[in-house]
């Protein structure tokens, strides 16, 4: 054993007294790739062993490249986020579509078609950096906006309500979704005791629940979600007249989720999923994009609407304020490195820029606090707004200096203002950042107005909104999560507010659960409303997209496939703005009927259907018959159908279809593909994305 270590030893030293002797690593290094030195400018020559006083003996203090090099990787983590700590972001620009002097002064909204440059950063809320995508939960979408008048950041999220009305109860909502507090688990899921318990006592969560339970909380990809900035703010044009704004993001590509045993699968074929889903469409150059929507509204409008416009439980159907799209965000790259840019990127609520103003939303106002303070926190120093990815891209000029890793500081005399040496910068009342001069004369209390008392009517009207398919998948999240409540007075609690959104859903999640007795409602503080009608806009099966574009098809190969067939297809699916990847038995790819090698991208364990938003199968007799013998192609199939898939395939494929469960005249969502023809037919189904239809009989 000593002999072999020593061995080893003495072949890694040989290694590097070559390159200390001028060997090829060595050359290199004087000609294309940089020399390695120390974070102070020092050359190295030696990166593979630390200095040692003999070949076998104690390493020296003296070594202080060796001791830079461990103390620097000692100190690579920075505190992850509290919450929303597992993110992926993207740069980009917006695009003004027109110019909203009318309304506000904001700089970004003059000139039409001007571009300001912006970063996006996406992500789950509970679970920590290193957690799964496709945890159900409330999607982040922070914009920065780098103005020309300071950063304007859009701290929203996929969904435009949130579980609390005061920013008080931040703390205790979030340590009840955490890990809890003495298992230290579970990991980036709700479906725990303290999480309903807090519910079950919160019915101002009601609606939020509503949107976390539905298929809005397990989205397939970050570029088929809508955001929110939630909170109404102020727009303040150049008189400082106010109007109220909600600010929407609408993508391109249209909404779509997948479904909850696909999530859980998804988790374990492809943790990363949602961030290489953003990293392979940027990268291949298809930008997502999203139209920014505003919401515009007046004091009078306020005044007469159902509910308080500073309540962030509550949105404004769409049917009642048409939102009118004001500009576009495109993602054309992705960042150098993900830790100076994703990682250390500081979102703030309070960063608007002048013609944008708060509302007195207090979940909106306690976050104005919270913001700035956890900078601090994660990134350790007043100077966080130096770091690049930070710091403004307009000129910017101010007096404050000095603290920890300042990499800038005022130059001169003058650190102060006013000052009589004529240095430095002074303010600008025309142009500078003024607040709407709102009138308030009233007693400091700490009361809930009387206007945020309706828990139920919006959360009832969400859930009418659905369509069939996605009202059961409600009920089914629902119970799912329930199901891991051990309390069972928690679940009962739950079922009776359930019972005053709408007793189906109550009866459903009741009965699913096996509760024996039916509880009574929840007692309410207002009577929920019933007369709130259906609001389109809030489904996500009536916006798909009319198209498949921007979505991923699994092709399952095997030998003997027709690569014909394989071509046309590509075709078809390029045509459509849609990828393919071939899924074969080895990665290596197989032998087509032609002779030729069709390359595959996975083997099949590692490519499941719940990679993609519809399969072929194309294969022959003999690629199927082997295939009827591998559980992972059966599992291919048998999910693509349960999970309402379209599936293409071809005469061979029938042995492997037959075998799954699938019969071949099953449902229309089964196309058999023998020419170009039925090929465009199956390329036209998948732009429904599912066939909800076969859902009811699948039972998942
Ligand atoms: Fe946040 N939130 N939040 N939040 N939030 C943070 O700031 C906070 C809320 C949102 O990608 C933290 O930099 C309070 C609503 C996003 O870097 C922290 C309250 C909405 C992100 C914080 C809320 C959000 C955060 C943690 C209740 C949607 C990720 C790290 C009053 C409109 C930004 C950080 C990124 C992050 C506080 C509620 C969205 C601790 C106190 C409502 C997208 O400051």
């Amino acid at each position: 054993m000593a002999k072999k270590a020593k061995n080893g030893i003495a072949k890694i030293h040989e290694q590097s007294l070559q390159r200390g002797n001028g060997g090829e690593l060595h050359q290199i290094a004087e000609g294309d790739r940089a020399r390695l030195t120390t974070a102070q400018g020092g050359p190295v020559a030696d990166d593979q062993n630390s200095l040692r006083a003999g070949q076998r003996g104690p390493t020296l203090l003296e070594d202080f490249h060796f001791r830079e090099k461990i103390f620097h990787f000692d100190h690579e983590r920075i505190p992850e986020r509290v919450v929303h700590a597992r993110g992926y972001g993207a740069h980009g620009y917006f695009e003004t579509y027109k110019s909203l002097s009318k309304y506000t002064r904001a700089d970004l909204f003059q000139r039409p078609g001007e571009k300001t440059p912006a970063f996006v950063r996406f992500s789950t809320v509970a679970g920590s950096k290193g957690s799964f995508d496709l945890a159900r939960d409330v999607r982040g979408f922070a914009v920065k906006i780098y103005t020309k008048e300071g950063n304007w950041d859009l701290v929203g999220n996929n969904i435009p309500v949130f579980f609390i009305q005061d920013a008080i109860k931040f703390p205790d909502v979030i340590h009840a979704v955490k890990p809890e507090p003495d298992r230290a688990f579970p990991q980036a899921q709700s479906a725990h005791d303290n999480f309903w318990d807090f519910i079950s006592l919160t019915p101002e969560s009601m609606h939020m629940i509503m949107w976390v339970m539905s298929d809005r909380a397990i989205p397939r990809s970050f570029r088929f979600m809508e955001g929110f900035g939630v909170h109404t703010f102020r727009f303040l044009d150049a008189g400082d007249k106010s109007t109220f704004v909600k600010f929407l993001w609408k993508p391109k590509l249209g909404l779509q989720s997948v479904v909850w045993n696909e999530a859980v699968k998804i988790n374990g074929a492809d943790p990363d999923f949602h961030r290489r889903d953003l990293w392979d469409a940027i990268s291949s150059g298809n930008y997502p994009e999203w139209e920014l929507c505003v919401q515009l509204f007046d004091q009078a409008f306020a005044d007469s609407f159902d509910f308080d416009v500073l309540d962030p439980t509550k949105l404004i159907p769409e049917e009642i304020i048409k939102p009118m799209p004001v500009g576009r965000l495109v993602l054309d790259r992705m960042p150098d490195n993900f830790f100076a840019e994703t990682e250390q990127v500081a979102f703030m609520t309070q960063n608007v820029p002048p013609g944008i103003d708060f509302s007195n939303d207090p979940l909106l106002q306690g976050r104005n606090f919270s913001y700035l303070d956890t900078q601090l926190k994660r990134l350790g120093s007043p100077n966080f707004t130096h770091i690049p990815i930070n710091a403004p891209k307009c000129p910017f000029a101010h007096f404050q200096q000095d603290g920890h890793m300042a990499m800038r500081n005022p130059v001169g005399r003058a650190n102060y203002q006013p000052n009589s040496w004529e240095q430095g910068p002074r303010e600008d009342p025309i142009r500078g950042f003024r607040s709407f001069r709102e009138a308030i004369d009233a007693p400091k209390v700490r009361l809930r107005a009387e206007s945020f008392a309706d828990h139920y009517s919006q959360a009832r009207q969400f859930y009418i909104s659905q369509t069939a398919p996605e009202q059961e998948h409600i009920a089914m999240a629902l119970t799912f999560e329930l199901s891991k409540c051990e309390n069972p007075l928690i679940r009962e609690r739950i079922v009776s507010h359930l019972l005053n959104i709408d007793e189906r859903l109550g009866a459903s999640v009741s009965g699913k659960l096996g509760i024996a007795e039916m509880p009574k409602p929840a007692d309410a503080a207002v009577v929920p409303r019933r007369d709130l009608p259906p609001s389109r806009a809030l489904s996500i099966v009536r916006n798909g997209p009319p198209s498949f574009a921007g979505r991923k098809v699994g092709v399952l190969v095997g030998t003997g496939s027709d690569t014909v067939m394989l071509e046309a297809l590509r075709a078809a699916l390029a045509k459509e703005g849609a990828v393919l990847e071939v899924v074969a038995p080895k990665v290596g790819g197989v032998k087509a009927r032609d002779g030729s090698l069709i390359p595959a991208k996975h083997m099949i364990d590692g490519g499941p259907s719940v990679l993609f938003d519809a399969v072929v199968l194309l294969l022959s007799d003999e690629g199927a018959e082997a295939l009827t013998a591998e559980a992972a192609a059966r599992d291919f199939v048998a999910d693509a159908f349960a999970h309402c898939k379209f599936i293409g395939f071809s005469n061979g494929a029938e042995a492997l279809l037959l075998k799954s469960g699938v019969a071949l005249d099953a449902d229309e969502g089964l196309v058999y593909l023998t020419d170009t023809g039925s090929i465009a037919r199956f390329v036209k189904a998948c732009r429904q994305l599912r066939l909800w239809a076969r859902e009811a009989g699948v039972k998942l």
